[in-house]
């Protein structure tokens, strides 16, 4: 709560004295950490079996991260199993359970001398709900209103409404998370932030760019939410292959990260917006580990918009996925989490 007035106070500042940034470093980054893969695995499995279609992060590695200074954890769920009858329905009482205590065993870290510790509750549900585009507001609203309410009482969880929105208009992407951000705040959780996701992937390097399928991008449609307890984040997403799908270890040059936060980042300059790099990764060669240290140098340089940033992902089962930083021998973990250690 303290840290929320500090952040709403500093931005305040830094937007009324505007650009340029300024090279004096503000404050570290906010939210530095990594996804959590396990229960959106199976994907296409419902309700799946837990320990055979998903499963939920090793708790103990969280304390690993939290050893090297890493904060806040992105939870991949999937809103079939959380909710499984119908959007307007209730809770699946064991799926919540598990979900409850990764979640109380992050932000339960929290505490005026240990900082803080955030949880993102994220359905990795690319705007579909069993396949199909969601297209009723009430329903996402009333499903956001559900989850919620769950966790009203945790200013630390993080609400994020959706994972990479796609192939959808921009118009409906951006009404989803105004009903998402409504739900939320009308059963009471007025202390969280909640991270909103843009369509194509809410990919940053097409925020002003890709067009959804009425003609509308990101940039168009996304900065008209509103939020009473005026507390969100605009979560991007980036990775630095040719395509930027993040299917390739290969970087397209030491620069790349940077070059595509760019436009994204005036953006937010020029709209006094939050921004939360919620996914990024790169594999494990000198051009990506130059081009992501370049990249959160860029985030930190900005650091009065960009308040943080959050690698893609750890997990029990990612076995050995080149972006896997698990602990401790994940591809990735030894090149990648000391550089994230060096930004928080
Ligand atoms: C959980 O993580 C700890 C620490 O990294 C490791 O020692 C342990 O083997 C892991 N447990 C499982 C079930 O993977
Ligand atoms: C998830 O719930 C099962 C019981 O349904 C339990 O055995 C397991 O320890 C839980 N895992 C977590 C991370 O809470
Ligand atoms: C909205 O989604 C429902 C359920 O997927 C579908 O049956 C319906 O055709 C969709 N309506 C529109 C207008 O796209
Ligand atoms: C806000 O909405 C208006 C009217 O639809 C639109 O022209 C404008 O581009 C929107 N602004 C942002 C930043 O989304
Ligand atoms: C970029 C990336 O690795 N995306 C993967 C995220 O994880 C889901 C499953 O959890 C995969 O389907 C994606 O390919």
């Amino acid at each position: 709560m303290q840290l929320i007035t500090l952040l709403t106070t500093a931005l305040v500042a830094c937007v009324a004295t505007a650009a340029p940034p300024h090279q004096k470093r503000m404050n570290k980054m906010v939210f530095a950490g990594i996804n959590e893969s396990g229960p959106e695995f199976g994907e296409t499995t419902f309700p799946g079996v837990l320990g055979a279609d998903f499963t939920w992060p090793n708790l103990s590695t969280i304390d690993t991260f939290v050893s090297q200074g890493l904060n806040t954890f992105r939870i991949n769920i999937l809103m079939e199993r959380l909710v499984p009858d119908q959007m307007t329905g209730s809770l699946d009482e064991a799926y919540l359970a598990n979900l409850t205590d990764t979640v109380e065993y992050i932000t339960s870290k929290s505490s005026d001398k240990s900082g803080f510790y955030y949880a993102l509750i994220a359905p990795h549900n690319f705007g579909r709900y069993y396949g199909e585009v969601i297209n009723s507001t009430d329903d996402f609203g009333a499903f956001w209103k559900t989850v919620a309410g769950a966790f009203k009482d945790n200013p630390y969880v993080i609400f994020d409404t959706n994972n990479e929105f796609h192939d959808m208009p921009g118009a409906l992407v951006a009404e989803l998370n105004q009903a998402a951000i409504d739900g939320i705040r009308a059963v009471g959780a007025a202390s969280q932030y909640i991270a909103v996701e843009g369509n194509a992937y809410t990919g940053a390097w097409t925020w002003t760019t890709a067009q959804g399928t009425d003609g509308k991008t990101n940039a168009e449609t996304m900065g008209n939410l509103t939020d009473p307890s005026n507390m969100i984040l605009y979560e991007m997403h980036q990775y630095l292959d040719e395509d930027g799908s993040g299917t390739s270890e290969t970087c397209v040059s030491e620069k790349i990260g940077r070059e595509r936060l760019e436009a994204a980042t005036q953006w937010l300059l020029d709209n006094q917006k939050i921004g939360l790099l919620g996914e990024y990764a790169g594999g494990v060669n000198p051009t990506c580990q130059a081009a992501i240290e370049d990249m959160l140098t860029h985030v930190d340089r900005y650091n009065m918009v960009w308040k943080g940033a959050l690698w893609w992902a750890a997990g029990p089962w990612w076995a050995d996925y080149m972006f896997s930083v698990e602990p401790t021998d994940g591809p990735a973990y030894s090149t990648y989490v000391p550089i994230m250690k060096r930004f928080h």
